[in-house]
């Protein structure tokens, strides 16, 4: 399987998160990636190439104008307001404030563009952002042209990101549009997996009302686990979306036995929705160890969920999510991959 990376994406450096009343060391970090590349060419699993630039066009497809300008010129705007470090948003338009006003201070247009304080950007998050959104088209077109299966080893994440606010380290949705270039370009019906342990607020809220693209999530339980407000059962989809989006919230402590009859409940409603293409947000946080996760799969399970995406017999692509059990990351991914790999 190939694998589409770029050293770009190591850009987005973010040192401090808000997080329990108080500044801790970022959890998102560069080395993320690094781990998982190093495994990739230890493991032998393919090539190893970088994306090509896709530009704006696809990312208008699933983002909003106002919001890409908004990170466009993020940077500038710091630069003019002499804000150097990273920023945290920290003031939302939430009910009973005005949501149809778009601030000129930079901690206004922050909240307007964001919908948590946990995200650090940075002035090179941005860019890294983009290059990430460009790694998981590149790994899109690569299935697109024919090959079985591709790795898009993205960084920051994206499956929170929404149409217009970034959140929960991600900037660009980098799945959601990835899902769409398909949709452009060749499928008529993409499904789209979710097994990080967090749910994917940012891809549901994009797809919501499509019948076209399928959204299903595995996660912990949002009545007690991030992002809290959205992943719950009763969230089916809405008009033409209706029955097109599916949760599977499981209690904090599931292991393998809990999570995989969740998952093949999940591939089954993948064959019955009759995909063109799976696309799966592998987020490698349900590990046992992980350290802001409280699902109990171990490494030798991540090979089994990869073997049980194969016989979906899909063209799969697959883009990275979440995962902070550093040392264990690239064990962990690759097994994944691999085990999709070995049972072909
Ligand atoms: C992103 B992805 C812990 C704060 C947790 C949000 C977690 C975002 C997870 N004190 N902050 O889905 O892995
Ligand atoms: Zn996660």
């Amino acid at each position: 399987m190939k694998t589409v990376f770029s050293e770009l994406q190591l850009n987005h450096r973010p040192t401090f998160e808000l997080s329990d009343g108080a500044m801790a060391p970022a959890v998102e970090l560069p080395a993320r990636a690094e781990f998982v590349r190093d495994r990739i060419v230890e493991t032998g699993l393919g090539a190893i190439q970088p994306p090509d630039a896709f530009g704006r066009g696809p990312l208008e497809r699933v983002h909003s104008r106002a919001y890409l300008d908004f990170m466009d010129g993020f940077r500038a705007q710091c630069e003019r307001e002499g804000r150097t470090g990273e920023v945290f948003p920290f003031c939302w338009p939430t009910a009973g404030l005005r949501a149809d006003v778009t601030p000129r201070h930079l901690d206004g247009q922050l909240g307007r563009y964001s919908f948590d304080a946990g995200t650090p950007i940075g002035p090179e998050s941005w860019r890294a952002a983009k290059v990430s959104a460009d790694t998981a088209l590149s790994a899109a077109r690569l299935v697109k042209d024919g090959e079985r299966a591709a790795f898009a080893l993205c960084r920051p994440p994206g499956h929170h990101a929404m149409s217009d606010r970034f959140g929960g380290y991600c900037f660009v949705n980098n799945a959601a549009v990835a899902a769409q270039y398909l949709r452009d370009q060749s499928a008529a019906r993409i499904a789209i997996l979710d097994v990080d342990y967090h749910h994917g607020n940012g891809t549901q809220e994009i797809f919501y009302e499509r019948s076209d693209v399928l959204f299903l999530s595995i996660h912990a339980d949002p009545a007690d686990e991030y992002p809290y407000f959205l992943g719950y059962a009763d969230e089916t989809g809405t008009g033409e979306g209706a029955g097109f989006n599916q949760n599977w919230p499981l209690a904090i402590g599931t292991d393998w036995d809990g999570w995989s009859a969740a998952l093949d409940a999940a591939c089954g409603r993948v064959m019955t929705f009759g995909a063109d293409v799976a696309v799966i947000s592998l987020g490698l946080d349900p590990y046992e160890h992980d350290p802001i996760s409280r699902f109990r799969l171990q490494s030798g399970d991540f090979t089994r969920l990869g073997a049980r995406l194969e016989k979906l017999g899909l063209p799969t692509l697959f883009v990275m999510e979440g995962g902070y059990a550093i040392d264990a990351l690239g064990v962990n991914c690759v097994n994944v991959l691999s085990g999709f790999e070995d049972a072909r």
